[in-house]
């Protein structure tokens, strides 16, 4: 059939395994026209030893564990790790995991993340689209370890940052950025493939009812209960949750952050407008660093603009979500 002799996308998932990069790697998993070719793990919702333990029992429940897993950055590239945070628990995972494989370091690749996505890269130039759902640190070391990685790049897709100077765990700034601020920066700076930036107010105006919520974890499917189950003891999925932070600046509702990105990557037809812009992120501000500010009249100069997402179609994303649990 024509849909056999379609060419996959071939995706590389860079995540720091929460409870939503779980959500965005089922949906990766479940979309028929894209092949996972590995997932890198980073640190940011937890230490980077909880997100290969939690990427490897995302694979395990999708029976998917061919893919290999690689272990990157422990820590951003300036300054100390103390901002990790314990919105999805310490885990990563909502701390309900009991079963834990005590065996998981022998499930991950030897090679580490940065030389494996160089190498992936390398291997099928300029058809390889790379995910982004946590602190950019792998991305910012690939690009100073080959500077020509970002031209051998299809496309780029990265969760974080913010578009209207928004913060959630500072005042101005995202959590992605904010836990690598300088990575952030040299991503933003150098990486002059095609790139689409799912903001944090991209993904708080564009959330679903919590009854949609509902009806997702309660499908009758294994990935179905693993969302049920991460999220049963998480206070970001709580009633308490919904009178939040967030919650002064928009909408109440729930808010799948990295499945976002992963839906423009797997169907762009999910993001209905964009702003085409230069972007940079802020350094140095004692309430701005780690924030996004976009360049709309051009006075930075810069050649390449990034598409900063701006609408959803949100029934299609639903609709993503819902086979992504399938
Ligand atoms: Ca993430």
């Amino acid at each position: 059939s024509t849909t056999l002799q379609m060419a996959k996308k071939l995706v590389v998932v860079d995540t720091d395994c929460g409870i939503d990069d779980a959500q965005a790697i089922l949906m990766a998993l479940a979309a028929p026209n894209v092949e996972v070719l590995a997932v890198t793990c980073v640190f940011g919702n937890t230490v980077v030893e909880n997100v290969c333990q939690n990427v490897l029992k995302v694979l395990s429940v999708c029976e998917r564990e061919g893919i290999p897993v690689f272990r990157g950055c422990a820590g951003p590239l300036v300054g100390a790790n103390n901002l990790c945070s314990d919105h999805f628990g310490t885990d990563g995972f909502g701390d309900v995991m009991k079963d834990r494989d005590p065996r998981w370091e022998e499930k991950i690749q030897k090679e580490n993340a940065v030389d494996a996505m160089i190498r992936l890269v390398t291997e099928n130039p300029n058809q390889v689209s790379l995910v982004a759902l946590g602190p950019l640190t792998n991305l910012a070391l690939a690009v100073r370890l080959d500077p020509g990685f970002p031209q051998k790049l299809r496309e780029l897709y990265i969760m974080g940052g913010n578009m209207e100077g928004i913060g959630n765990v500072t005042l101005c700034a995202e959590f992605n950025f904010a836990m690598d601020p300088e990575s952030a920066f040299i991503v933003l700076e150098e990486f002059t493939c095609p790139t689409y930036v799912a903001s944090w107010e991209y993904s708080c105006r564009n959330s679903l009812p919590w009854e949609f919520f509902d009806q997702l974890i309660n499908q009758d499917t294994p990935a179905a209960a693993l969302m049920k189950k991460i999220t049963s003891k998480c206070w970001a999925y709580s009633k308490e949750a919904m009178r939040n932070k967030r919650d002064v600046y928009f909408n109440p509702g729930f808010v799948s952050y990295d499945a976002y990105a992963m839906a423009a990557c797997v169907d762009g037809s999910v993001v209905t407008e964009t702003v085409r812009c230069p972007v940079r992120v802020e350094l140095h501000g004692s309430m701005s660093r780690g924030m996004m500010a976009l360049d709309r009249t051009n006075e930075l100069k810069k050649i390449h603009s990034v598409h900063v997402l701006t609408k959803c179609d949100v029934e299609r994303f639903a609709q993503l979500l819902l086979g992504s649990v399938q």
